[in-house]
């Protein structure tokens, strides 16, 4: 029989372009396929390869007879409920960041461990942070080859990573300062939303994001760091199998709708040249080449958005550093960052 899906979350910003892409996914492996929110989004209909489904509430029974639960909730949701699924008989495939450090749980990209999936003693596999995912790909492709042994990112992060909540804050702010000469005196965005009656006690970002970057993204974690930049290390490490991989990472907010970047600087064990990060690149299926630079051609979130591959260019040879490269990576932060990501794990499990 058929197994059967479950989308737990699914009235949520991640939530939705998941139904997109179950919408659009070439193979279909599945049976039934329910729809799962909380109380207050039950009932509503979502339609699901031309079948109108009616979103159930959240409650242990929803998961009897699950074979797979993905799951896009946040992470307090997630750590109660994941386990509930999972004592159920499904398989959890998690997106929040409740398990993805439990020594019990895979952290999983497919183009890096795929085989992980097997190995999964709590029923749960953990999908990774956006950030780190949106260079996984690529990263992982040079690293078969030449063995990573250092990484400094930098990340430019949209404000759809911050969910629906970062979206309509970005476009409020914009709708506040455009038109208006603003952006050219230390304090005046500020001052221009404050007059347009968006304090910024009322953002989910602790600085404007109009015609600025902000250095913050998630929570404050100690010692100078940010949470995203702790994510980007320990998560790299471990969906790598490099338990020492020296990384450092700054994460920065940048006024982007959806489309993560990041500039990644890298060291490997091996000597390195473009030419042959080419071929591993254009070898990859998910990793779209995007190398051109003098005639302008290189990847920007304006141009990748609502894309499923990891996007590549300005692939060079640092000038100063031994068998490094440098380059910079755009992926859609809710596509392969979050829906696409876990469901690529869901099927992979279908098949088996
Ligand atoms: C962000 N990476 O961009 C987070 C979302 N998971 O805020």
């Amino acid at each position: 029989m058929a197994p059967t899906l479950a989308l737990v979350g699914a009235t949520g910003a991640v939530g939705s372009v998941m139904i997109d892409i179950l919408n659009a996914r070439p193979e279909w492996p599945w049976g039934e396929v329910r729809l799962i929110a909380s109380p207050r989004s039950a009932g509503k209909k979502l339609t699901v390869r031309g079948e109108e489904l009616t979103v159930q509430a959240l409650a242990p029974e929803v998961f009897d007879g699950v074979d797979v639960a993905m799951f896009d909730v946040p992470d307090e949701v997630s750590a109660e409920w994941g386990p509930i699924a999972a004592s159920r008989g499904a398989v959890v495939v998690d997106n929040s960041g409740a398990f993805r450090m439990d020594d019990d749980v895979p952290l999983v990209v497919p183009e890096c461990n795929l085989d992980k999936i097997a190995d999964r003693p709590r029923g749960i596999i953990a999908n990774p942070n956006c950030t780190t995912l949106s260079m996984m790909a690529a990263l992982g492709a040079l690293h078969r080859t030449f063995g990573l042994r250092e990484l400094v990112v930098a990340s430019y992060q949209a404000v759809s990573g911050a969910g629906v909540a970062g979206v309509e804050r970005l476009y409020a702010e914009l709708a506040a300062v455009v038109g208006k000469g603003v952006g050219v005196r230390a304090g005046d965005v500020r001052e221009a939303l404050e007059a347009a009656g968006l304090p910024l006690a009322d953002s989910p970002f602790p600085a404007p994001l109009a015609l600025n970057v902000v250095p913050s993204a998630g929570s404050y974690k100690g010692d100078g760091w940010f949470s995203e930049e702790l994510k980007v290390r320990n998560e790299s490490r471990k969906i790598l199998g490099i338990p020492d991989l020296k990384v450092s990472a700054t994460c920065v907010r940048v006024p982007v709708v959806t489309t993560h970047s990041l500039a990644v600087h890298a060291t490997f064990e091996q000597p390195v040249t473009v030419e042959r990060a080419h071929e591993l690149f254009a070898a990859q299926p998910s990793v779209t080449l995007v190398d051109d630079p003098s005639n302008g051609v290189f990847p920007t979130p304006a141009d990748v958005v609502g894309g499923d591959p990891t996007y590549v260019g300005r692939i060079r040879q640092a000038l100063d550093f031994p068998n490094t490269l440098d380059f910079f990576v755009c992926g859609d932060n809710l596509r392969k960052g979050a829906a696409l990501n876990t469901y690529e794990i869901a099927e992979a499990l279908a098949k088996r």
